[in-house]
């Protein structure tokens, strides 16, 4: 008999139970007349019906829709009973086969039910529109356990009381590709944190005004999500002992700043903010500031998208005006945030003029260069001569090169980001001060973390790579988690167990990882290299990186790697400056000697770059001392993981329902891929056949032993364990006993729990009735 998927033994049990159905080789389970089924259609997409008749391999299936189809047996998957479409829980579906569970989550998205859970993980769909289930009422149902219906603010719940109960440090991972409800969803979990651990000092009110912020300043829209993170996050909330917000702070990874501030995709934006202070700055700061209309600055008006559906933002800068001084942003530093802004919108405006054959430049001298000199704190003849020369050492003293066009561009550009990068940083510091209350308490605190989502767009450069990157290492927390410790807990211990399989995503993070020939490393060893161009890099991947599945070398310096949710094709174009992420010497001297208001934004940014430059001659230079941004990235991740690890996970997937970012649309392929990526069938095959509650024999015995008669007392651990196991009747399936741990289905400690309240509460009472049991 072939291996049947574990999902499908309950099927396969009840069938056999019945003596005079036949087995099918093939498919491992029977095809019978009436049965409900799913069946595979040639289009792909699966439908149900019911089996009509069989012959041999081939079977008449009746559809939903009235029409009959012939199919092959192998094309045929077994359907829940009416009864259980649309449990809350997928471990709850008697046959777990793809189109079940596909199905199961679009009968309640249908019904407005956007939650459900996947054994341990919760599944959102986003619903995209208002679901009207959130709020005070909700909170309160939820933190008094009066609801338990699938809900982030469950899962919420369930972190809090094991962070006060267990005193460890818990972690929220939200998961889901580019659009998927990752940041949203955040946000409801750190209301309803917010809600349950308010004090009287406001705290939670300056939580909830913190992602006002951080989505002006670092969401943007692209062709994917209208309010897309172009930044990772992760929040950690701090609780008291009393289980109140005492603290808060915020980290973030890599903004992307090289793709978006200076130049745009078409139909996506720049950055909220800009858009933001263009419509909505009160005509004083407009003009001091000398702010125009947002299609007046180059970085904004070049990819015909300057407004966003259903989003004013005039109005969001009046609340963003309010958030920044509920987080205790002064005014004055708002203005220079703001100023800051102006300058780098001013510097896109600035243009070159060749002036000689060699194609060498000057700064054109108009109201651009005035304007973006005066906000930045310079002279515009320093401002001009920054961006249009480098100083070379000549003799005793310096002299001025002219840049060629494309380098000046260049220069401009990159000073243009690195304001706005600074900015960024400078505005998470200022956010971490504000939230920064008391002393950082110990095992009391829950992170939520709100990454970039996978995603492919129609060009992916080093910034996408990196995103990309790291949502395969999150997937492998994922992995490491939900679907491997799990496991190998059980067979360590020595349990029946029977595994299941899952995708592994450990050879696309050797491609990006390994030492020394991983993509991470030779990039860094290219953007060192002095002659090194986008081309020798992607020459050299071929070279290195053939043998790794997960790489393939494109035409053209491109290459496209197999991640673990779909291949992306990659232009190294830009990689390697990417990387480097240099600051023309000059620029670096014209801002640290500037009189812009923001010394501090400035200041740790500089150093940093004035570190990294090997040569102040040259514009890329780069010291191999230095970290790469690449290399960076990898490190703090690994901090992260570090950090996460030692948490107590819990995992939200989100999941996008279409590409289209429109409600009331199913695509039944869409949420399969993306289920399939994360392996929730497998999270919910294990979880349903596994045993999610364990105690040491020590810590059982010590729980539970006094619920035994006297006589029992000094037996060791596993013997008073089984003892009483025994005594209570928990039936032998229900539990296994393993080499160091007991292992429980669902529920189970929960009745020995209550029965160990009982005895507490009335002691003497229950023990007689114990002794009159066994007697
Ligand atoms: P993401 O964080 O996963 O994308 P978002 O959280 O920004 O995705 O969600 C995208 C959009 O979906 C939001 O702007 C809302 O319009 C809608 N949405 C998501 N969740 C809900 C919800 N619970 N209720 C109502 N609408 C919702 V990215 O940051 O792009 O990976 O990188
Ligand atoms: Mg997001």
């Amino acid at each position: 008999m072939k291996a049947v998927q574990p999902g499908d033994l309950p099927y396969v049990e009840a069938v056999e139970e019945k003596a005079e159905t036949e087995w099918d080789d093939n498919v491992g389970y029977f095809v019978k007349k009436k049965l409900p089924v799913w069946c595979r259609l040639p289009s792909g997409q699966w439908e149900s019906g019911t089996v009509q008749s069989t012959t041999g391999e081939e079977a008449l299936v009746l559809l939903s829709d009235g029409s009959v189809v012939k199919v092959s047996t192998g094309e045929i998957l077994p359907a829940n009973p009416d009864v259980l479409v649309g449990v809350d829980d997928l471990i709850q579906l008697s046959y777990l086969n793809e189109p079940s569970v596909v199905h199961n989550l679009q009968y309640r998205y249908s019904h407005d039910i956007i939650y459900s859970k996947a054994g341990p993980l919760l599944i959102a769909v986003n619903p995209f529109k208002d679901v009207p289930i959130y709020g005070n009422d909700f909170v309160t149902a939820y933190s008094q356990k009066v609801k338990d219906s699938p809900h982030v603010y469950a899962i919420a719940d369930i972190a809090y009381d094991e962070m006060m109960r267990d005193e460890v440090n818990q972690s929220i991972i939200i998961s889901g590709e580019i659009g998927a409800g990752k940041t949203e969803t955040a946000k409801i979990a750190m209301q309803y944190l917010a809600a349950l651990g308010g004090g009287s000092d406001g705290i939670e009110n300056e939580l909830t005004q913190t992602s006002c912020i951080l989505e002006a300043f670092g969401n943007a829209k692209t062709s994917r999500n209208n309010n897309s993170s172009r930044f990772g996050k992760s929040i950690e909330l701090h609780f008291s002992t009393f289980g109140k917000i005492c603290g808060a702070k915020i980290q973030t990874f890599l903004l992307e700043k090289q793709s978006r501030v200076v130049k745009l995709a078409d139909g996506e934006r720049s950055y909220h903010i800009f858009y933001q202070l263009c419509a909505g700055a009160p005509s004083i700061l407009k003009d001091k500031l000398n702010i125009k209309m947002a299609s007046e600055y180059h970085y904004l008006n070049q990819s015909n998208c300057l407004a966003i559906d259903d989003v004013d933002d005039a109005r969001k800068f009046h609340v963003l005006m309010g958030a920044l001084d509920i987080v205790q942003i002064c005014k004055e530093d708002q203005e220079h945030a703001f100023s800051m802004l102006a300058a780098v919108l001013w510097l896109g405006n600035i243009s070159f003029q060749v002036v000689d054959s060699e194609n060498h430049v000057e700064v054109v001298a108009n109201e651009a260069v005035t304007c973006a000199a005066r906000l930045i704190g310079c002279s515009a003849q320093e401002l001009m001569l920054s961006l249009s020369t480098n100083k070379v050492k000549a003799g005793n003293g310096d002299a001025a090169k002219k840049l060629t066009l494309q380098q000046a561009i260049d220069a401009r550009d990159v000073m243009a980001k690195f304001i706005y990068a600074s900015l960024f940083d400078w505005i998470v510091v200022q956010i971490n001060k504000s939230l920064e209350v008391g002393k950082r308490p110990t095992g009391r605190s829950i992170s939520i973390l709100d990454m970039y989502g996978f995603g492919t767009f129609q060009k992916n450069s080093f910034e996408q790579l990196c995103i990309n990157y790291a949502n395969e290492r999150l997937q492998q927390h994922f992995n490491r988690h939900l679907l491997k410790l799990e496991q190998e807990e059980y067979e360590l211990d020595g349990i029946d167990w029977k595994r299941v399989d899952f995708e592994d995503n450990h050879e696309c993070l050797d491609l990006f990882e390994k030492k020394p020939l991983g993509l991470l490393s030779l990039l860094d060893e290219e953007s060192n290299a002095p002659m090194a161009t986008d081309m020798s890099f992607a020459n050299k991947l071929k070279q290195h990186l053939v043998g790794n599945p997960c790489y393939k070398g494109e035409n053209g310096g491109a290459f496209s790697i197999r991640h673990y949710a779909g291949e992306v094709l990659y232009d190294t174009s830009g990689f390697l400056e990417k990387n480097r992420d240099p600051l023309h010497s000059d620029s670096i001297q014209l801002l640290s000697s500037c009189s812009c208001k923001l010394p501090q934004l400035f200041a740790s940014n500089l150093l940093d770059h004035s570190q990294k430059q090997a040569s102040p001659l040259s514009l890329g230079a780069f010291d191999s001392q230095k970290q790469s941004v690449g290399t960076k990235f990898k490190d703090q991740l690994f901090k992260l993981m570090q950090q996460l690890e030692n948490t107590s996970p819990h995992f939200i997937h989100c999941i996008k329902p279409n590409d289209k970012q429109l409600p009331g649309m199913y695509e039944k392929d869409l949420v399969l891929e993306q289920l399939r990526c994360c392996g929730v069938l497998e999270v919910v095959r294990i979880s349903r056949s596994g045993y999610p509650t364990r105690m040491t024999h020590q810590e059982f015995a010590r729980r539970y032993g006094f619920l035994l008669p006297k006589d029992n007392e000094y037996q060791d651990p596993l013997s008073i364990s089984v003892s009483v196991l025994q005594q209570f009747n928990i039936l032998p399936d229900l539990y296994q006993v393993g080499y160091t741990k007991l292992y429980f289905r669902t529920g189970q400690i929960d009745e020995l729990e209550d029965m160990r309240k009982q005895v507490l509460q009335g002691i003497i009472v229950v023990q007689k009735r114990f002794r009159g049991r066994q007697a």
